[in-house]
């Protein structure tokens, strides 16, 4: 995709913050609205309406004491939570304040295919000053997010929690922590599009500030790098000089929920002095199991519970094979706040990855054999900087193709020297093979030169996007769909 992208300029607005939330009661479901006519699959309605303003604008964040200017929904990064139970419907009143179109994707939301987000493919792009009325029923629980499906604009500030409350939550926690993490340009170094541009113009070898082609010549996870270097990483908004304080006391079980809402950046993070125990990604629960560290890819969530101890702990975020650090604190009692560059020990040893863990109890697909098999082969080129799936970019691709009912195989392969987050919209797949082990997910990070193979069950129909979720990638052609036949 050569997309040539204006630059634009803008102040700060300064209008009042717009979103808020309200409940009622309705057993209507909505029907399909947009560019599709696909039915949603079913879902069993708690029969409550939720109803969101949000608007996505110009603005102003502090990062540690820089003000920027940046786009957000809202007046903060990230945008304003928004929050529901499983099986509630949502209707969103989406107004673009941008001087631009966007879109808003619900991802990891297996909602009705119109409602999906896509421009061009399930949802009409919202133009600048227009709006978009989303109403949809969301089937499942779960930590999840929304954010443009306009790739470049993701590496702005356009990003935000949607939690998704489970009406069985057994609840074994006290306090909830939403960790929001993000590799940041906008403001502080070159815009999104000014990178894009330089990836393109110099196929890689850059010499503008902020390029580090490293991924495509190191070998291995661990020495992945991405594409691009940022000036800044942050926690919730906030620069790792200026962290977030969870303020707690010993003893207290806290839910962790952790987002990497990043455009570039895999991250390894650990909380100072303790072990995560990992309950869910993706939304999904998995058998838990203990871990110091843990790797996050672009667009993955996981959950984790921890009991606090007593003292000053940094929560670490560290990007892999870049230099810097994003953080948060938890406070439970007295003692100084660690230096901004301290890394906590537990970050030294081999973090836990999505092949250590295993779906939890009742979360795994029904055992059965696939009835296609489709191959998602990953490639790309620095010169041109183009990335692709079975060797073509997102405008020349051939869709895959399923039939309602059916169950579907992806065997991904991945014949680059970088990690590739691969996300599908609107269905969640099992790592492996159904009625196996694997957990259930909606993003999976395929590693250099390695396979992932992934089921799923076709019950949700309409035309889904399968992509990485690098921006810049995304960007630069590493697309297709998965597109339900009749
Ligand atoms: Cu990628």
């Amino acid at each position: 995709m050569k997309v040539t992208r204006r630059q634009f300029s803008y102040g700060f607005l300064g209008t009042g913050v717009t979103l808020g939330l309200a409940a009622c009661s309705s057993n209507s479901t909505p029907g399909p609205i947009g560019t599709t006519t696909f039915s949603p699959k079913p879902v069993a309605t708690t029969g409550r309406v939720r109803k969101f303003a949000l608007e996505a604008r110009p603005t102003q964040v502090d990062l540690g004491g820089r003000v920027v200017d940046t786009w957000a929904y809202g007046d903060s990064i990230p945008g304003t939570l928004l929050r529901a139970t499983a099986g509630d419907r949502v209707q969103v009143a989406f107004k673009n304040s941008l001087p631009m179109p966007t879109s808003v994707h619900w991802h990891g939301l297996a909602i009705q295919n119109s409602m999906d987000g896509v421009p061009g493919v399930t949802t009409p792009e919202t133009p600048a000053g227009g709006t978009f009325d989303f109403d949809f029923v969301i089937p499942d629980a779960g930590t999840h997010w929304f954010h443009p499906h306009h790739p470049l604009q993701l590496d702005r500030g356009l990003y935000a929690p949607f939690i998704v409350d489970d009406p069985h939550e057994p609840g074994a926690y006290d306090i909830e922590w939403i960790l929001v993490l993000d590799d940041w340009t906008d403001g502080v170094g070159m815009s999104p599009d000014q990178i894009l541009a330089g990836l393109q113009a110099k196929g890689g070898s850059s010499g503008m500030g902020g390029m580090n082609m490293g991924g495509m010549n190191m070998g291995g996870m661990g020495a992945d790098g991405g594409d691009v270097t940022y000036p800044l990483y942050l926690i919730n908004g906030r620069a790792p000089s200026d962290p977030q304080t969870l303020a707690a006391k010993p003893g207290q079980r806290v839910r962790m929920r952790i987002i990497n809402s990043s455009a570039d950046t895999i991250f390894t993070v650990a909380l100072a002095g303790h072990d995560l125990q990992i309950t869910h990604t993706d939304g999904y629960p998995v058998s838990p199991v203990s871990a110091a560290s843990l790797r996050i890819g672009m667009g993955e969530r996981y959950d984790a519970i921890v009991t606090l101890k007593d003292g000053v702990f940094p929560f670490v975020a560290e990007p892999l094979g870049k230099l810097g650090i994003a953080r948060a604190l938890v406070r439970t009692g007295g003692g100084a706040v660690p230096a901004a560059s301290f890394t906590p020990s537990e970050l030294t040893g081999d973090p836990l990855t999505v092949t250590s863990l295993t779906a939890g109890t009742g979360t795994a697909l029904p055992a059965r054999e696939p009835d296609t098999v489709q191959d998602l082969a990953l490639g790309g080129t620095m010169s041109p900087y183009e990335w692709t799936i079975n060797g073509t970019t997102y405008d020349n691709t051939a869709p895959l193709t399923i039939r309602a009912g059916q169950a579907g195989r992806l065997r991904i392969t991945n014949a680059t020297m970088m990690s590739h987050p691969i996300h599908l919209h609107g269905h969640t797949f099992q790592i492996g093979a159904a009625g196996g082990t694997g957990p259930r997910k909606d993003t999976v990070l395929v590693p250099p030169m390695g396979a992932v193979n992934v089921d799923l069950v076709a019950d949700n129909p309409g035309k889904w996007m399968v992509h990485c979720h690098n921006a810049y990638h995304a960007e630069a052609g590493m697309m297709t769909r998965l597109d339900y036949t009749t």
